[in-house]
């Protein structure tokens, strides 16, 4: 509509472009047009898709690629590779169109030509698994640069670990306009300055246009100041300009801050009445602008097709960084630490893990502490931090509430990253992508605090974890009304629910210390998604004292039998699992008898088979407790369920009134069981 709209004014853009292209065209330019082309075919033939970002940026990324960025197309995957992320990633035939001229495997003009199709690894949006040189899905905005500050801090925290024979590259990003409005850039573009991630370059695709039409619209910050005063070092350029790009390239090589490269570009260039639009954003050219637009670039090819000698220009691009692949296998061959790099790289746990969670889980056993979880937690990291040294933790400015420092663990500083902390500062969101781009960087695995209820701060980054299936652990306090008079704004009652409705996200709420090191140890073993464990603030009693088995593996589980026959089952997550106990003693008085079930994990118990999961729920009316919303719980109470829990916001108070007022009690339980038994 607004291109609609602008291509009845006058467009300056069109001007400039044909001062631009009246120039000779330079075999880079040439290169760049084969960017182009391929974008402009693809999306023709998918009648859908986004033509115009491609094009405006097939020249500055024509220049870091075939003169800056360190990989070999032989193997996608090298761990010394740079990493290039395609934040704006709805340009995403700009990365598929590199992907398949420097010569990958799995990108040929037929997986082109199916852009966007079922099962084509060329998806609307760059999807991390579906070919192994995305590195990272992008699409929702903001998210790539910020998973990128991740990378480029993992590259940093690695180096300081096994030096730079082995780790000694750089992260590059093409981020849009939007992804610089939106704000979990702006906190991770903080936190990069801070901690001065020189190796980050983000090539910012200045053109102008978003879908509203002009950023004019909606958008007058300047935002090399804005970067600058984050402490990065920045840049403006012509981004049809080859050398100035290179120059600029070249600078941030050099920089000893974050660098903000603005590339001042036509969106849809060479696009004769499009080009400078949003009507070139995000729909097929059309036939008679695809023409068109191929003529002014002076690309006379069938759809396609790249002629001989460009193919052949971009295809030494793909092999460019094969010697250097080469060196770095010699030097990983007789390095000392190789094993070790190889094991994290590979994301397998230390040997050592085993004994020492025995050894936690026989303390727990003997000494049986009255423990909030988020305590407990403190206690399982005191024996995994020693022995998973690939563990980085930190927390959004909540570390003391959080528990999630321990011994052996100094902060991560700029320029000081032997560290393993990592004080995120008031910033979610960044934290939570930051963790993502540690987690797909490989080699590190990243856990990070916050209160349970400010996830929503975080979610768009934990769906990306779930969706690229990463290994990042959220350590969430605070967990339900439990944590009393900090009130309703910090009290989680929908939380659960919402994170549970979210695929491949294990949602952890352990019951006591024992649960909580069983939690912590199934969510450093998952390898392919991200864990949530949710923690309580008040002390709780411990209600497990064998030391056996990991019962939490299975997601729920008979914790306490009735004697005799069931009257009832009493289900509850945790919190709420001691509540029950002391239910179920009070029924135990009155001759009834009840069972105890607990559910720290509600996704592994989806998982077992309908056999165990009926046992455990058994035949009896089945009571579910927890300190939050019902929704969901039907899943586990059936036709003849009572839940007890919340059914609004909290209120301001100490927990055991909070508790009382809404009506999470022993004598609610009891209440609800004669109700349904009677
Ligand atoms: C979080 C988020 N919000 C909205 C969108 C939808 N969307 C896709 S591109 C875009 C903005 C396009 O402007 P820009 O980022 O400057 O890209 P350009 O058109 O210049 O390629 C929007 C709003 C999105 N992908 N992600
Ligand atoms: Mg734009």
């Amino acid at each position: 509509m607004a291109g609609e709209a602008q291509s009845d004014v006058e467009n300056p853009a069109l001007d400039l472009q044909a001062a631009i292209l009246a120039r000779p065209a330079t075999h880079e330019r040439r290169m760049a047009d084969a960017i182009r082309a391929l974008a402009i075919d693809a999306v023709e033939v998918a009648k859908s898709g986004h033509p115009g970002m491609p094009m405006g940026m097939a020249d500055a990324a024509t220049v870091l690629w075939t003169r800056f960025l360190k990989f070999d197309a032989a193997d996608p995957r090298w761990p010394d590779r740079d990493r290039f992320v395609l934040s704006a990633g709805h340009g995403s035939m700009l990365l598929y169109a590199l992907l398949h001229l420097t010569g990958h495997a799995g990108m040929g003009i037929e997986v082109l030509s199916r852009f966007r199709q079922l099962h084509a690894p060329t998806a609307g949006h760059p999807e991390h698994g579906e070919h192994p040189a995305i590195e990272t899905t992008t699409g929702p905005l903001g998210q790539g640069i910020a998973t990128a500050v991740g990378m480029a801090l993992a590259e940093r925290l690695l180096a300081a670990r096994f030096g730079r024979s082995l780790i000694d590259h750089r992260t590059w990003v093409i981020a849009s306009d939007g992804d610089l409005m939106e704000g979990v850039s702006h906190e991770a573009a903080s936190l990069a300055g801070h901690l001065r991630l020189d190796r980050l370059t983000v090539l910012y695709d200045d053109n102008a246009i978003s879908i509203d039409g002009s950023t004019s619209l909606s958008y007058s910050d300047d935002a090399l100041k804005r970067f600058s005063a984050y402490g990065w070092a920045v840049r403006r350029v012509d981004g049809h300009d080859a050398a100035q790009v290179a120059s600029a390239l070249s600078f941030a090589m050099r920089s000893k801050k974050p660098t903000l490269i603005a590339c001042r570009t036509i969106i849809g260039f060479g696009a004769p009445t499009k080009a400078g639009t949003a009507g070139s954003h995000g729909s097929a050219l059309g036939a008679t602008e695809a023409q068109a637009a191929k003529q002014a670039l002076g690309w006379n090819h069938p759809p396609f097709e790249v002629p001989e000698g460009l193919a052949e220009a971009w295809h030494r691009v793909g092999v460019r960084g094969a010697g250097a692949r080469r060196g770095w296998l010699k030097r990983l061959a007789g390095h000392p630490m190789r094993a070790e790099f190889e094991r994290v790289l590979a994301g397998r746990l230390s040997d050592a893990l085993p004994d020492a969670m025995a050894a936690l889980k026989a303390g727990l056993a003997d000494s049986r502490p009255r423990l909030a979880t988020r305590q407990s937690s403190q206690k399982a990291l005191e024996a995994i931090v020693p022995v998973v040294p690939e563990l980085i933790g930190g927390s959004a400015d909540l570390t003391g509430s959080n528990l999630t420092h321990v011994k052996g663990m100094p902060p991560v500083t700029p320029n000081g990253y032997a560290g393993r902390y990592i004080h995120y500062g008031v910033r979610e969101h960044g934290m939570a992508a930051a963790m993502n781009g540690m987690a797909l960087h490989g080699g590190l695995i990243p856990y990070g605090g916050t209160f349970f209820a400010f996830t929503d701060y975080m979610r768009p980054a934990i769906r990306l974890a779930a969706l690229m299936r990463q290994r990042v652990i959220h350590v969430l306090t605070h967990d339900s009304i439990g944590l009393g008079e900090d009130g309703p704004t910090h009290q989680p009652v929908e939380h659960l629910a919402s994170l549970r409705a979210m695929p491949n996200v294990f949602v952890f709420r352990p019951a006591d210390a024992m649960e909580t090191a069983e939690c912590w140890e199934l969510a450093l073993k998952r390898a392919d998604g991200p864990s949530l464990l949710v923690l309580s603030r008040q002390a709780l009693p411990a209600l497990r004292i064998e030391n056996g088995e990991n019962r939490s593996a299975r997601g729920g589980y008979v914790l306490a039998e009735a004697e005799g026959a069931r009257a009832a089952t009493l289900i509850a997550t945790g919190s709420e699992v001691s509540l029950a106990m002391a239910a179920k003693q009070a029924l135990a008085a009155e001759g009834i008898a009840a069972a105890v079930v607990s559910l720290p994990c509600w996704e592994l118990f989806a998982l077992q088979d309908e056999s165990y999961r009926a046992a455990v729920l058994g035949g009896a009316p089945r009571i579910g407790i927890e300190a939050a919303s019902g929704f969901g719980w039907e899943r586990w109470l059936g036709e003849r369920g009572t839940f007890i829990g919340m059914t609004g916001y909290g209120a301001s108070a100490p927990f055991d009134q909070l508790y009382k007022h809404f009506g999470i009690t022993v004598e609610a339980i009891v209440a609800a069981v004669k109700r349904s038994s009677g």
